[in-house]
């Protein structure tokens, strides 16, 4: 499959599953009709701040923490329903206090909400063929809002699992290298739940119990890992599950719509959600741009 393809269906794939899930948060468990959506399909904070880590790669041509941040002030609209402690974080940083900082003002230890994982995925691509900057970047990125390790950790297995897809890895191969990615038991302990939970017949029940469905990174990264290791070679399928488990479901189905639209390419995204989908020319070109960036530096 080709990059286009990929890159497109990563970030289409992060909107549209953040899109689909937004009117279903917070929700309990249990299946979702999909057939009562409003005709345009608008996305939340998790596309918005997407955007721009995107724009920040592409106009920096690589990272640059400080633009990121006063991109992603910048793009803030308050109505994309941000966790309560971006929100803090975002308007120090805009009134002139610098990032590392501000990131510390409101949780001593930094946020460990998933705010920085369901942003992550375009670092995954941009870094994709490129393991030595990967790490560092997704963890830099991560703390301009979210400095607790595991708010770090979680964007760390989403970038890691994206540049393992972007390279033609096998789903055995993606788990394989993601048991091996975090050093944080947490996350380790979770990731072998997973890895078991796929040799078995599980419900949502289960993988809410055992993995999450809330704003924490430790409860919401380990359950869209598992939804895209599941389902993730049928976009909606992938997408389906994910709202089934309720409570995170824009940010879960963003993360695990993410790595299952990198993984089938964009031709294979359900084509009546993409025509709904807010802004999908600008995230196309968005990708396209940063495929560019990717090939010619
Ligand atoms: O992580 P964040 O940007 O929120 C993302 C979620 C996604 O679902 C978005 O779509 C949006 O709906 O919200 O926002 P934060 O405020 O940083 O973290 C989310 C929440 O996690 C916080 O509001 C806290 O309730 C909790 N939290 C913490 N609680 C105690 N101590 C995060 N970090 C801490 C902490 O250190
Ligand atoms: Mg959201």
């Amino acid at each position: 499959m080709d990059l286009k393809s990929r890159f497109t269906g990563c970030l289409i794939g992060l909107a549209l599953g953040d899109a689909l899930g937004a009117p279903f948060e917070g929700s309990p468990s249990g299946k979702k009709s999909l057939q009562y959506l409003p005709p345009v399909l608008h996305y939340s904070d998790d596309t918005e701040m997407s955007i721009g880590v995107t724009e920040s790669l592409i106009a920096e041509k690589g990272f640059n923490p400080d633009d990121m941040a006063e991109r992603f002030y910048k793009n803030f609209n308050i109505r994309r329903g941000y966790g309560a402690g971006t929100i803090s974080v975002l308007r120090l940083i805009k009134k002139g206090m610098h990032w590392s900082e501000a990131n510390k003002k409101v949780f001593p230890q930094g946020s460990f909400g998933n705010g920085a994982a369901m942003r992550a995925a375009p670092i995954g691509l941009f870094y994709f063929n490129d393991s030595k900057n990967l790490k560092e970047v997704t963890y830099t990125a991560s703390s301009i809002t979210h400095d607790h390790p595991l708010a770090k950790e979680g964007a760390l297995l989403i970038t890691t699992a994206v540049s393992e897809i972007l390279q033609g890895r096998t789903k055995e191969e993606i788990l394989e290298s993601l048991l091996h990615t975090s050093e944080i038991k947490e996350y380790q302990e979770k990731l072998k739940t997973v890895e078991s939970f796929l040799q078995k017949d599980i419900t949502a029940e289960d993988v809410i119990s055992a993995l999450g469905n809330s704003v924490l990174a430790l409860e919401s990264v380990p359950s869209a890992i598992y939804a895209f290791l599941k389902y993730g070679e049928d976009y909606l399928k992938t997408v389906e599950f994910c709202l089934s488990l309720g409570g995170d479901t824009d940010t879960i189905s963003a993360m695990a719509g993410a790595l299952s639209g990198a993984y089938v390419g964009i031709e294979n995204l359900p084509e009546e959600f993409i025509e709904r989908l807010e802004d999908k020319d600008k995230l196309q070109g968005l990708s396209l741009e940063l495929l560019e960036r990717v090939i010619n530096p």
